[in-house]
């Protein structure tokens, strides 16, 4: 696979790496106490503090979405579907203990307790947009682990094409999956080379604190130049397979929700022009912005895709 250079601005230089020390500590902090979590969810300016984020806030061109705005404007299905529905109801998910397999067609099946990834992965910080299908975006500073370590980790053989997701189904306390309106738990999937692409990454955390549970605790998927909808939350299985995975989306609605899922300003979905976004936190009089190709990550990753039919493979 031909991996291209990331230009610096999407790549964390050594010196911002969040501290791994303070992190995990602080991690099993609140994993471990309920009061402590309840800070994980509501507050906001407590996070504001870490010197790496002051640091990344500073180098990046675009304005970061406000972390109130990260941590209140979601989707997250399992738990309603309107947009606050996340902030009000994902603090009652429990996340201690979590653990998260990798399975399927690879050498080495590994099962990880959330703290052992977290000591083993590199962490690193990256400034991406999340740009979602129905037309708005955010700009998040994650702490992620790039999912090709964790892949090699596992060595993938050679009937592994696609990569598949699985998220959390425990509908105890998850009220949106006492609704059958999407075929729980949430699935997605990405092709091999998608997933070991250096842009790819795991996140846990983000503003350089633990991630809060309604943006996918203890860890989701960021996958910049795809709408959000491929970033899945909440993981708790890996799976490499041969056969392309047929996502939740994809299930609910193939008309409208392929498996490529790329930022694409022309190729419309079937209800509504791509053109343009809206970034959330901005008023309403402020000019929508122009949805860019690939999200604005073509140079990385428009190779991937070389030669295909994109308004077929959408
Ligand atoms: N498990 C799960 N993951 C999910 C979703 C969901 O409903 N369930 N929604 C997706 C959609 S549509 C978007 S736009 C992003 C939103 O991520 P954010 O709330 O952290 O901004 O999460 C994605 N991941
Ligand atoms: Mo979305």
């Amino acid at each position: 696979m031909k991996i291209k250079k990331i230009p610096s601005s999407e790549i964390t230089p050594e010196h911002i790496y969040i501290d791994r020390r303070h992190f995990i500590k602080n991690l099993g902090l609140i994993l471990g106490s309920t009061a402590l979590s309840a800070f994980a969810n509501k507050s906001f300016a407590a996070l504001h503090t870490l010197p790496s984020f002051a640091q990344a806030k500073e180098r990046e061109k675009e304005k970061l979405s406000s972390l109130k705005d990260i941590t209140s404007y979601n989707n997250y299905y399992e738990f309603g579907t309107s947009k606050s529905d996340p902030y009000d109801y994902a603090e009652k998910l429990n996340i201690d203990p979590w653990s998260i397999s990798i399975e399927g067609s690879v050498t080495k099946p590994l099962k990880l307790d959330l703290d052992e990834l977290i000591k083993e992965m590199p962490l690193e910080e990256r400034i991406y947009r999340l740009r979602c299908v129905e037309g708005w975006s955010m700009v998040i500073p994650w702490v992620g682990i790039p999912l090709h370590a964790l892949l090699k980790k596992v060595s993938p053989n050679g009937n592994a094409k696609y990569v598949e997701f699985v998220s959390l189904k425990r509908p105890s306390e998850m009220i949106g999956q006492k609704d059958d309106m999407l075929d729980w738990p949430y699935t997605e999937g990405l092709r091999l080379d998608e997933a070991m692409h250096p842009l790819t990454i795991l996140a846990v955390g983000l503003y350089g604190k633990v991630l809060p549970k309604q943006n996918g605790a203890p860890i989701r998927l960021v996958v910049p130049w795809k709408y959000g909808f491929k970033s899945i939350k909440a993981i708790t299985k890996i799976r490499l397979v041969e056969k392309m995975p047929i996502s939740t989306w994809m299930k609910a609605n193939p008309k409208e929700y392929g498996f490529y899922a790329n930022v694409n300003p022309k190729v419309d979905h079937p209800r509504w022009s791509q053109t343009t976004e809206r970034r959330v936190g901005e008023s309403l009089l402020t000019p929508r912005l122009k949805t860019q190709m690939f999200n604005g990550y073509q140079e990385e990753v428009a190779h991937l895709y070389q030669g295909m039919d994109l308004n077929r493979y959408f």
